[in-house]
């Protein structure tokens, strides 16, 4: 018996916050919308029963676009954009609240969709996963002409159940391997359905741009971009050796089989998280002693959410980090570990008190956040978590640099 061919899907939501949206408005469809803000830009429902919605031309703020529908993106508009930059574009646009939890009940929906057809499925985020089809039944069969036809076959179930059970549509990809797959379900989104084997490599793979393999990032495409390489064909013609003396011997040698579509990892079925973490962008930027007030009520708040986080999940954090980032764009994170993992909002709040301390605060603050490292899974023996000492984060330097925490900075607001 020959051995089955490996068929690898990668399946990911079209333009998935929006489309959940679009879900509860369905006025809207067709039209420019995107997700990003706040309450205050929730729909207003009017006397003749029509919703009255808000633009991206009275938008005001510092706000990020999470995603926008397809038709928002033909001005311009995508995610991670300035709010306000993405009014220039397309004013016209409609901007909707962030409904995370919706979002995240729908992922779950997606996701139990997909594993009525195929069970064996790795968790890859919010909307997107990895599913192994190769010992499914039919997989491996021709249908008439068309030699991937059982595994063709397989993934249009798996779209169909998963736009019945959600009314959602997904874009997938089936290769032989992972990182094919999660190319492949971008060439035809959205909506669409690839399957490609190694015989299209050439043909649909080599002539894409090199950043479009999951792996390579902005510096190594810049890299490659300064050494005349731009597509994956060019990357593939390079030889190993070549590469490895260039980019090492682990990147090199992982770069040329990229290139040549080479990849056995195997779908991971059961992963854990490795962080929790909540984080927030302030309207304006905030001192920290000016708004002392303010600020350490946000920290509190984020640390409670943090905490209700992992008791949903059913975590503990041992290590609690924080992050600033400074009105110059400087990011510092901070970290302690704790002599026992805690899923308690005042031990994790005195904790992130304690790395804050080791900050030099002495500028404006755009950005805070809380984040929970070193999970393990929560049990039944609630001991009294304690926190423990700082270690690792502090940079020379950076050591008795000025400070209001000091003085004992958002302190006021722990209880006990
Ligand atoms: P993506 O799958 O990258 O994007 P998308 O589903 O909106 O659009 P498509 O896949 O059709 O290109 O991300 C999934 C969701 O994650 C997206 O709907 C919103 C969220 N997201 C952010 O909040 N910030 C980001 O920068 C990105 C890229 C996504
Ligand atoms: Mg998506
Ligand atoms: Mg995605």
């Amino acid at each position: 018996m020959p051995k089955p061919r490996r068929w690898i899907a990668h399946l990911d939501m079209d333009a998935f916050y929006a489309s959940v949206e679009l879900l509860r408005y369905p006025e809207l469809h067709g039209l420019p919308v995107v997700i990003g803000g706040g309450r205050r830009h929730q729909p207003v429902l009017q006397g003749d029963g029509s919703r009255r919605f808000a633009t991206l031309r009275d938008y005001q703020g510092r706000g990020v676009i999470t995603t926008a529908t397809y038709a928002a993106r033909a001005f311009g508009v995508n995610s991670a954009m300035g709010m306000m930059k993405a009014a220039l574009l397309c004013p016209q646009a409609v901007l909707l609240p962030v409904d995370f939890d919706e979002y995240k009940r729908y992922s779950r929906l997606f996701k139990a969709a997909v594993a009525e057809v195929a069970p064996v499925i790795e968790d890859r985020g919010i909307d997107e996963i990895y599913i192994d089809l190769s010992d499914l039944p039919g997989a491996q069969d021709a249908v008439a002409h068309d030699a991937c036809g059982g595994v063709r076959a397989l993934a249009q179930e798996i779209r169909n159940n998963v736009r019945q059970s959600t009314g959602l549509s997904c874009s997938i990809g089936v290769t032989p391997n992972k990182l094919l797959s999660k190319i492949a379900s971008e060439l035809d989104k959205p909506d669409g359905l690839t399957v490609l084997t190694e015989a299209d490599i050439p043909g649909r793979i080599w002539p894409l741009a090199v950043r479009r393999i999951n792996g390579i990032g902005p510096k190594a495409g810049a890299r490659l971009q300064a050494l005349d390489i731009s597509t994956i064909g060019e990357l593939a013609s390079k030889p190993r050796d070549w590469l490895i003396e260039q980019f090492g011997r682990s990147y090199g040698r992982w770069l040329n089989d990229a290139a040549h579509g080479v990849d056995e990892r195997a779908v991971v079925t059961h992963s854990e998280p490795v962080s929790m973490s909540r984080e927030t962008t302030f309207e304006r930027n905030l001192h920290a002693v000016a708004d002392r007030q303010l600020l350490g009520g946000i920290f509190t708040q984020l640390c409670e959410q943090v905490a209700a986080d992992l008791q949903h999940k059913g975590y503990r954090g041992r290590t609690i980090g924080i992050k600033l980032r400074f009105d110059d764009f400087r990011t510092v994170t901070r970290d302690l570990t704790l002599a026992q993992a805690t899923a308690d909002a005042q031990a994790i709040r005195h904790a992130a008190g304690q790395c804050l301390k080791r900050v030099d605060l002495t500028r404006r603050l755009r950005l805070l956040g809380v984040r929970a490292g070193g999970l393990t899974r929560q049990r039944d023996d609630a001991a009294t978590p304690r926190p423990g000492l700082p270690h690792g984060g502090q940079r020379a330097g950076q050591r008795g640099a000025s400070t209001a925490a000091d003085a004992g900075l958002f302190d006021g607001d722990v209880a006990g």
